[in-house]
């Protein structure tokens, strides 16, 4: 608990800030959630979650968390905690302006002494050539009139297990007294690990790699998928026979894409920080080409299945399910749903969607209306609703075929019900 009531602003009240924010509300902190949306400002100050959060719907009643657009809450601030968007543009080069802003914001409502947490992912470097700048402008002082921190966020939407609270962190501080103030702030609210990291630059190189990890070792299974179809081979089943080895084996699963704001995002900080320094990540960039080739290489696979059972994709009605970018969230950023559709159309198929987390993109309002419109399927995300697609409902409405993005569903019940079924790699 902390030794005195300081205050703290979370600016960003999205996936990351939104859960945070709460945590350190319940934590006996005055909390405050600056934020730029307004109709979330609303809702969660009727305590609802903007959001699709079971953990934020709960809590959100029992505090009082304050959210506002009014930045002149940062007067009072001991602690201002930044998780905006840090998004890349179409050339894949970081954008920093959610960053700035907020950064400005906290520049013009300051407060003497305050500590600057930056959570949102930025590639090493950031808080001391883009961040640190806008203070130094102003003269103020890093370690005295105020302190900078990096402690970069590990949100992992839709985990029932790992929460903001019981997540490890990573600190990292420009000065000692800076690691210092934000070591001991996490320390307060979290249930977990805080390593302090000897710099800032290594707190924020921490982030970048966790994710490019995933991303390249994703990419890994998705180049085996390629073979391994060519092989009749089914990849799922040998990755799970590799994941009975208990050491030096991580399983990670091919499918039709790599959607969300952090995996298809994150690996270019790297890449972009590297070239400026002289070096070429070529391994990252093939990972990337690999993963974002995968919503096409999908759709070549229904064009080729379709084509055995002599049918052309031109005004075929092809059922697409899901399109969020992961199972069980109503997230759709950067999903790879939205490159299928645009090649499904650009094959002139006929295009029937259905998300129960995302109607807006839905065509059909139920599962079985999109069943009744299809011939074919395309499964793209891996919703636990969409177990509801048996063999028996499939033959009800006359599916001929499968193409299971997610490898999710039951392959040898669909092929035993006479259902041709193709996976990725499977
Ligand atoms: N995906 C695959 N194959 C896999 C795993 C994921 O194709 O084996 C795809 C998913 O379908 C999705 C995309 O990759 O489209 C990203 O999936 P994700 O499970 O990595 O989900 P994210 O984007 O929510 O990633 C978060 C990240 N957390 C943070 O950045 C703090 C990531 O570091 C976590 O590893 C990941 O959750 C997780 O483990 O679930």
């Amino acid at each position: 608990m902390p030794k005195i009531k300081s205050t703290v602003t979370v600016i960003g009240l999205g996936y990351v800030g939104l859960p945070l924010a709460c945590l350190i509300s319940q934590k006996g902190y005055k909390t405050y959630g600056l934020d730029l949306k307004e109709d979330s400002i609303k809702k969660i100050n009727q305590k609802k979650s903007p959001f699709k959060d079971e953990l934020i719907a709960k809590i959100l009643p029992k505090i009082d968390l304050k959210a506002t657009s009014d930045p002149s809450v940062l007067k009072e601030s001991d602690f201002v905690i930044i998780c905006v968007p840090t998004p890349v543009n179409e050339r894949h080069l970081p954008v920093f302006k959610p960053l700035t802003s907020a950064i400005e914001s906290v520049l013009e409502n300051f407060k003497k002494g305050v500590t600057v947490v930056v959570e949102s992912t930025i590639n090493p470097g950031v808080c001391e050539e883009v961040v640190l700048p806008l203070f130094e402008k102003k003269n103020l002082k890093v370690g005295k009139d105020f302190f900078l921190a990096h402690c970069p966020e590990r949100v992992n939407p839709g985990d029932p297990k790992w929460n903001v609270s019981n997540i490890n962190r990573c600190v990292g501080g420009v000065t000692d007294k800076c690691l210092q103030k934000s070591l001991e702030f996490y320390r307060s609210i979290l249930d977990a690990t805080v390593t302090p990291m000897k710099s800032i630059k290594e707190a924020e190189a921490t982030k970048t790699i966790e994710n490019a990890f995933r991303d390249v070792n994703i990419a890994f299974v998705n180049e085996l998928a390629k073979s391994f179809d060519r092989m009749g081979i089914d990849l799922k089943d040998v990755i799970q026979g590799a994941s009975t080895k208990p050491f030096a084996f991580m399983a990670h699963y091919p499918g039709c894409g790599v959607g969300g704001h952090c995996i298809p995002v994150d690996p270019y900080y790297l890449i972009e920080k590297a070239r400026r320094v002289g070096f070429e990540h070529d391994f990252l960039k093939l990972a990337r080409r690999i993963n974002t080739g995968m919503p096409r290489y999908a759709v070549k696979v229904l064009i080729r299945e379709l084509n055995e059972i002599k049918k052309a994709i031109n005004g075929t009605r092809v059922g697409v399910l899901g399109v969020s970018y992961k199972a069980n969230v109503d997230d759709n950023r950067d999903a790879p749903f939205y490159e299928i559709k645009k090649e499904l159309l650009a094959n002139k198929a006929k295009v029937e969607i259905f998300d129960p987390f995302i109607p807006k993109d839905s065509t059909v309002k139920s599962l079985d209306e999109l069943l009744k419109k299809s011939e074919v399927l395309l499964l793209v995300t891996n919703h636990d609703e969409f177990k509801k697609v048996t063999p028996k409902l499939a033959k009800k409405y006359g599916i001929k075929l499968i193409v299971d993005g997610r490898n999710f569903l039951p392959k040898e019940d669909f092929l035993k019900a006479g259902i041709r079924y193709k996976g990725i790699g499977r």
